[in-house]
């Protein structure tokens, strides 16, 4: 849904390109210590660094280490899934001691006819893996009841409900496996979700406050567990992982992928405000109503921001720069103004400067594509026309960058 949450004052949202307002993107090249960024290594050993703890320390919080306590239990495979085209494999992923505590429960598709390792495409889900696909052998999620629960709503399980946003017969058929988690397995999608979720039963363990980090830092952590367990998979492999996710779970990718440079590459789906969207430009959300809609994404420190944006020390196509040299794939669609799409193709168009850095093409263009025409190169881009979803065209996209770039 994309409705402004009621209840605050806010200006009214802003569609007009010509009312979008001036402003200035902080430089992406210059160090704090006002030198030049110059070449690949000062971006990775001074810059790359600066930047990453600009958005800790403003936006989405720490991100905490591996997870010592970290521990794998098979709980069901199935050998003829899809039609026989795929293995499936439901693995709980414990995140401390013993089995008490919280755990992800994580759905992997493999392909049937491969020995060799695939490529995976990552991606945490709304609504429990058993949402994904009308496939009997997924189990029903608890956290997701839980949150029904939570919800006061109605706790039948429905299966299959975003089946169109998971292609998995067409990934399978590409020769990718995909891995897939309930983003409430770590915390739960309220302002108060922090206080059932990891950030709450692993602050000790993992040496962090609640409050220093975010639920979106929550959620990309636990995209980073999963890859600590495929890479332990032989079926997987370790290093064509690709990390994507869409709208608040974009945002997430967006972060995961900044954190951890395991993932082979990274994709935004209509991740919007707090995304691949520039902060700067007053077009469709904006911080001051995302912060007060979902105050639990980011810190607190990020609320500080609600009446100049342009006092931020950062702005998000930094954050899509922390993605280099590894490719990236910002996509919008047409009817999803909300999300600011000439923002996010602007986010991705000015992280091209560090690419550059790498030798690595970007867009290609400074123009807006038109409706389903993808651009680029390391980076790519496309507005597919629609809605604010994830479909099928957007990933046919992101297979033959895959095919491309990771495979
Ligand atoms: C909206 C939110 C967006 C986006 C979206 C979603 O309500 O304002 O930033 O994250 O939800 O996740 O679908």
């Amino acid at each position: 849904s994309c409705s402004v949450m009621t209840g605050f004052a806010q200006p009214p949202v802003n569609y007009d390109e010509a009312k979008v307002g001036v402003y200035q993107l902080p430089p992406l090249l210059i160090t704090n210590s006002k030198t030049k960024v110059r070449s690949s290594s000062d971006w990775d050993h001074t810059r790359r660094k600066e930047v990453l703890q600009l958005f800790k320390e403003n936006m989405y919080g720490q991100f905490p280490g591996p997870d010592a306590e970290m521990h794998v239990v098979m709980q069901k495979i199935d050998s003829s899934a899809i039609d026989g085209l795929a293995i499936s494999k439901q693995v709980r992923i414990y995140l401390s001691k013993g089995e008490n505590g919280p755990y992800i429960d994580l759905l992997l598709y493999i392909p049937a006819n491969t020995t060799q390792p695939v490529p995976v495409f990552t991606s945490l889900n709304f609504q429990g893996n058993h949402n994904i696909s009308m496939d009997e052998n997924i189990l029903i999620s608890q956290h997701y009841l839980d949150f029904l629960k939570f919800k006061k709503a109605d706790a039948s399980p429905t299966r299959g409900v975003q089946e169109r946003r998971w292609p998995v017969k067409a990934l399978i058929e590409h020769g990718y496996g995909l891995a897939t988690a309930y983003y409430g397995d770590l915390e739960q999608d309220h302002a108060d979700g922090w206080e059932t979720g990891i950030r709450t039963s692993l602050a000790h363990q993992l040496h962090i406050k609640p409050a220093d980090w975010s639920a979106i830092g929550a959620w990309a952590w636990g995209l980073s567990r999963i890859l600590d367990y495929l890479q332990t998979d032989k079926n997987v492999a370790a290093t064509k992982v690709i990390v994507m996710g869409h709208s608040r779970l974009g945002k997430t990718a967006l972060w995961a992928g900044a954190n951890d440079p395991r993932f082979a590459a990274v994709i935004s789906n209509n991740s919007g405000e707090g995304g691949a969207a520039l902060t700067r430009r007053n077009y469709g959300e904006t911080l001051s109503i995302i912060t007060k809609a979902f105050p639990h994404w980011f810190i607190s420190k990020y609320q500080s921001y609600q009446d100049d944006v342009n006092t931020l020390p950062m702005d998000q196509h930094m954050l899509l720069a922390l993605a280099a040299p590894r490719p990236l794939y910002v996509a919008s669609a047409t009817n999803d103004k909300w999300a600011d799409p000439y923002g996010e193709f602007l986010g991705a168009k000015n992280a091209e400067q560090v690419y550059a850095l790498f030798n690595k093409k970007g867009l290609g263009t400074d123009q807006m594509p038109a409706p389903d025409m993808p651009v680029g190169n390391t980076i790519r881009y496309h507005i597919r026309t629609g809605d604010h979803d994830v479909l099928l065209f957007d990933w046919m996209q992101y297979i033959k960058f895959g095919d491309e770039l990771v495979k």
